[in-house]
């Protein structure tokens, strides 16, 4: 299927999603949701498919935010909706079975950086800027962005960004830890590439249990998460995929994953 405010290339393993409406800095509507939600349940559903990258068309923004425009028609029924879709679209990207890489090549400003904190880990141009303005609108984040960024960063760090509104460039969010490496501008999606193929290459038995295994864990005390840790380490040893990766080892050999459970 086709859509018109987003694009999804599938190479090999790899899935690119980009957010394309480059006139309005990709700025996220509703029709812009309807099709992020298809979209990442065909990802979920296609085995071939290992690692998502998310990034956005053109050459100045990842995400400039919530279509202001077609915020301000919308009643405050309407807008408390909205923001439950964003919410509910963004924890999808979050739940996915696989690891998703934001590519940041601009501005990732209010529902751009709450898109980009949904992924496992961010990558950024050194032209990147992040941050939730919405305060400067008279609004709050409300694409997760309070709930993420202050997991990420910590409360103050989160408090200060949330309610200045000021946004920060790419070095100031490498050291508040919001992202994982900056990269010059023009081999951003090269220096994502060679990360995606890496995690491709990985067993995605192991690589999914370590995602959810984090995941489920950051949502509870360190105890239940340790067990929780427990029960994916005893599914994963007796996958094939462990049978191959110790195997390989002891043969000194490359591993060659399947991805298989049995
Ligand atoms: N919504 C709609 N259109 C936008 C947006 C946006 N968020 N951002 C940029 N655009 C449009 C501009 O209107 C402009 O359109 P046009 O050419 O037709 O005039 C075009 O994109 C280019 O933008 P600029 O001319 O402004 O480009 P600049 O380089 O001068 O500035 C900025 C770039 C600094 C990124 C600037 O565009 C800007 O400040 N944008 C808004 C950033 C912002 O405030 N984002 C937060 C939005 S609110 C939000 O995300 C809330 C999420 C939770 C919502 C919950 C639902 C209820």
């Amino acid at each position: 299927m086709s859509f018109e405010n987003i694009i999804l290339e599938v190479k090999g393993p790899v899935a690119t999603l980009l957010f394309n409406r480059p006139k309005a800095l990709n700025a996220l509507n509703n029709a812009l949701f309807d099709e992020l939600n298809l979209a990442l349940d065909q990802i979920r559903e296609n085995k071939e498919i290992r690692v998502l990258v998310l990034t956005g068309a053109g050459d100045k923004a990842f995400v400039a935010g919530a279509d202001i425009a077609e915020l301000v028609k919308m009643n405050p029924l309407e807008a408390k909706s909205f923001s439950r879709k964003g919410q509910k679209v963004f924890s999808k990207i979050e739940d996915l079975p696989i690891p998703a890489i934001a590519a940041v090549n601009g501005f990732a400003l209010g529902g751009g950086s709450e898109a980009a904190m949904a992924c496992d880990f961010i990558y950024a141009s050194d032209k990147a800027v992040f941050g939730l303005p919405e305060i400067t609108l008279g609004i709050i984040p409300g694409f997760g962005g309070t709930q993420r960024l202050a997991r990420l960063v910590g409360a103050n760090r989160a408090r200060e960004l949330v309610f200045t509104g000021k946004t920060i460039k790419a070095a100031e969010a490498l050291a508040y830890g919001i992202v994982n490496k900056v990269c010059e501008h023009d081999t951003l999606m090269e220096e994502v590439m060679k990360t995606a193929e890496l995690l491709a290459s990985r067993g995605s038995v192991a690589l999914r249990a370590a995602k959810e295994v984090i995941l489920n864990g950051l949502k509870t005390d360190l105890e239940t998460g340790c067990r929780i840790e427990n029960d994916a380490f005893g599914l994963t040893m007796v996958s094939e995929d462990a049978k191959e990766g110790t195997g390989a080892f002891l043969e000194k050999r490359k591993p060659v994953f399947k991805g298989k459970l049995y």
